[in-house]
Formats: C-alpha cells, structure tokens, sequence
C-alpha cells in the first residue's frame, strides 16, 4: 500500500456487486445506487498546518470534515457524532494517535468506525502495530492528495457496503423470524379447534391412531371416551349463540381439567368432545368420565349477568387387550382363548372403539341424559 497506484477502489467495490436478494421484502443493491450521503471525516492531528492542509483536500471533494486537535478532543468528537472515518495522527502530545484508535476500537459505539493513520513515522513494527489496533489504512507524511483521497473513498466505500450488508442480514433474519411465526400459525390452525382451542377432529384422531397402535403393540390399557352436551340446542335458543360458544369453551376447560396431560383430548365435533385415556384401566376411566359428569354438572357459568347450568352424557368404549398376564390362576383360559384375543385386539380400529362409545353415548341420551353408559 505504499503508493496511490496500487489502489482500485472500483474493483474493491464489485465484489458486492451482484448480491441477489431472493426474497420479495429485498431489493437488490448495486454498491453504485448506494445513496450519494455526504461523509463525515473526522480528522486528527497536532499539527495546525496539516490540519487545514487535510480539510481544505477533503472539503474540495464534498466531504464534511470536523477537525480535532488532540486526541481527547478527538475522541469527544466522535462520541458525539458518529464519523463515518477517521484520519489519525500518530504522534501527539499527551494522547497518541494509539492510544485513541485502542479507546475507539474498545467502545461498542465506534469500534466499526475506520481508521487511517496518517504518520512521519515509517518504520514497518509501527505499521503493524497500526493494523493491529484495528487500523484499516496507514498513509505516510508528506502525503499526497491523490492519494489520501483514494484511499478515503475507498474505505468510506468498503464501510457503506459492509453496513449495507449487515442491514440485509439484520432484514433477513427478521424475514425468518415472521416466516417461522406464520408457519406456527398455521400450524395451529392446521391442528387447533378456533373455538376452544383444543384439538381439532383431524389432529385428535391422527394422534388417536398413534396412540392406539402403541397400546396394542405393548398391550397396554386404552378407553376411548365421546361426551355430548346436553340439549345444546336448548341453551343456544334461550341464551343465545355467543353464550353458547362460551360454554363450548368452558365445558372443554372442564375435560382438560379431570385429565391428565398424557390423554389425548379434542373437539370433534359442534358440542361433541372426545377424550383417549392412555394407560388407563376401564375402572379408572369409568372414575374419570364420573368426575367430567360431576364438574359439568356441578358448575355454573355467569354469562350477560345470566347464570347458564348444563349437564353431559358421556359413551365409552374399550381397547380389549390381551389379560393372560391377569389370569394366570385362571384355567378356563386357555392358551387358545389368548390367541384368540390377540387377533381380536389386532383387529380393534379407532373407527371401531368410536363407534362403539357412539352407540353407548346415544344409550346415555335415550337414558335420560347426564349419565355415563359403556359398550
Ligand atoms: P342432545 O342432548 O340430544 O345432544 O341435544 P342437543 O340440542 O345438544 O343436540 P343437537 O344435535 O340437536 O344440537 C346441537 C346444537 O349445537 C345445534 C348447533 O347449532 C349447536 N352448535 C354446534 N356447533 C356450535 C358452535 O360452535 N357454537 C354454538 N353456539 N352452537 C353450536
Ligand atoms: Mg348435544
Ligand atoms: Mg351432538
């Protein structure tokens, strides 16, 4: 870098030329429309003469220049307005040209600001040390004016197109982050009741299905539940359409309240709810199913100053599975009898277990309603 030849700022800048931004949020950006803003040199030096020398250059060419001349004033400078570049002395009573690039480069504010050190100094150990403080350029006095403007103008150009890059990425990840918030939406949507917020019909047999494979292949516990309010209809007519859909909400509460996390509940159909109790006994699923009945039964919701009550039926079905480990002092089962079950809980389907707490829900309705009835 030791004289004007060597640099090609147009050359520097084409690198970035031909970034293409894929998305619709982006444009793509061509480091020759970057925005003509007039730079901000900050310049440093003891040394009136070369002071004036160095504005008087860079003002011809459009530059606003602020001179500093110390390195305290230097640096109160540049906290107080940003520079977008900073040519620096070296040498210098009190505080060097060092010691301010070190408290600029520590400083969160400014440690992206360049430095070009401008020095009489040209020993090679101080140009390293230059760079390495964080210096982006070294000119040697007596300076020419080609030269210092070249290498001005190149890094002001580097500067702007790497800040014009981390603006993009900034925009990029914040692209990603509504991107990955949209598909979670959807997914919502895709799985969630909009109502109540529970399972929807699809997702809840989906995850039904899983569910009761694992049940069979481990021949473990499984009772399916449907539960229904009672005369709906009834509570639509006389209160209206909203309380209503609030007592959907509630009732679901209620369900997930006497479940436990691993059951699997949702909504599957208007006032029609199901519940997958896993790893559970029909005994304790018949003592579940009570307990839904009773809170339902027991609670009273205050909807438009209105005290509305409801009751539900609910039917349940269960998984047969293989009780030879139940029955091992029992010799009227046979090792036939549990093959014979096997087939038989091979052969259970979801559709099956449905239908079968369908028809024992519809004999709790035809029961008299708020009551539990089994198949
Ligand atoms: P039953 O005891 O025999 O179940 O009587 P029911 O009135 O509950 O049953 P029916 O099938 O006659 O009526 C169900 C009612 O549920 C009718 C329908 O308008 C209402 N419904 C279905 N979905 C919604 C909903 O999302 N919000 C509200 N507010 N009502 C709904
Ligand atoms: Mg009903
Ligand atoms: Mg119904």
């Amino acid at each position: 870098m030791d004289n004007q030849k060597d640099i090609k700022p147009q050359e520097n800048n084409n690198q970035f030329k031909d970034i293409i931004l894929k998305n619709n949020r982006t444009e793509r950006f061509d480091i020759n429309t970057i925005s003509p803003k007039i730079a901000n040199i900050l310049v440093v030096d003891d040394n009136p003469q070369n002071l004036r020398l160095l504005i008087a250059i860079l003002s011809m060419r459009g530059y606003k220049v602020r001179p500093a001349p110390s390195g305290a004033l230097a640096l109160q400078s540049a906290f107080s307005i940003l520079p977008d570049l900073i040519l620096l002395d070296i040498m210098m009573p009190e505080m060097d040209g060092y010691e301010v690039c070190q408290k600029l480069k520590e400083n969160e504010l400014t440690k992206d600001i360049p430095v070009i050190f401008i020095s009489a100094i040209d020993a090679t150990s101080d140009k390293v040390k230059a760079f390495e403080l964080g210096a982006v350029d070294y000119i040697t006095k007596p300076f020419h004016t080609e030269e210092i403007l070249a290498r001005v103008n190149t890094h002001i150009s580097l500067r702007r197109t790497q800040q014009l890059l981390e603006e993009e990425i900034e925009r990029r990840k914040a692209y990603e982050e509504e991107l990955k918030s949209i598909s979670l939406n959807y997914q919502k949507m895709a799985t969630q009741d909009f109502l109540t917020g529970v399972s929807n019909r699809r997702h809840f047999i989906e995850r039904a299905e899983e569910e009761l494979s694992r049940a069979k292949r481990y021949n473990h516990p499984l009772n399916f539940m449907m539960m229904d309010i009672d005369h709906f209809k009834n509570i639509n007519d006389t209160y209206g359409h909203q309380a209503g859909d609030q007592i959907l909400k509630n009732v679901a509460v209620t369900c997930l309240d006497n479940l436990r996390v691993h059951d699997l509940f949702g909504r599957i159909g208007g006032e029609e709810f199901s519940a997958l109790l896993v790893e559970t006994s029909f005994n304790d699923a018949l003592l579940v199913a009570e307990r839904i009945r009773k809170s339902v039964e027991e609670s009273t919701w205050h909807i438009d100053n209105k005290a509305v009550n409801c009751t539900i039926s609910i039917g349940i079905s269960e998984l047969n599975i293989n009780m030879e480990h139940l029955n091992d002092n029992d010799n009227n089962f046979s090792i036939e009898d549990n093959l014979a079950f096997e087939v038989n809980k091979d052969s259970q389907t979801l559709d099956e277990l449905m239908s079968k707490a369908d028809e024992a829900l519809y004999i709790a309705k035809s029961s008299g309603r708020n009551c539990i009835k089994y198949r």
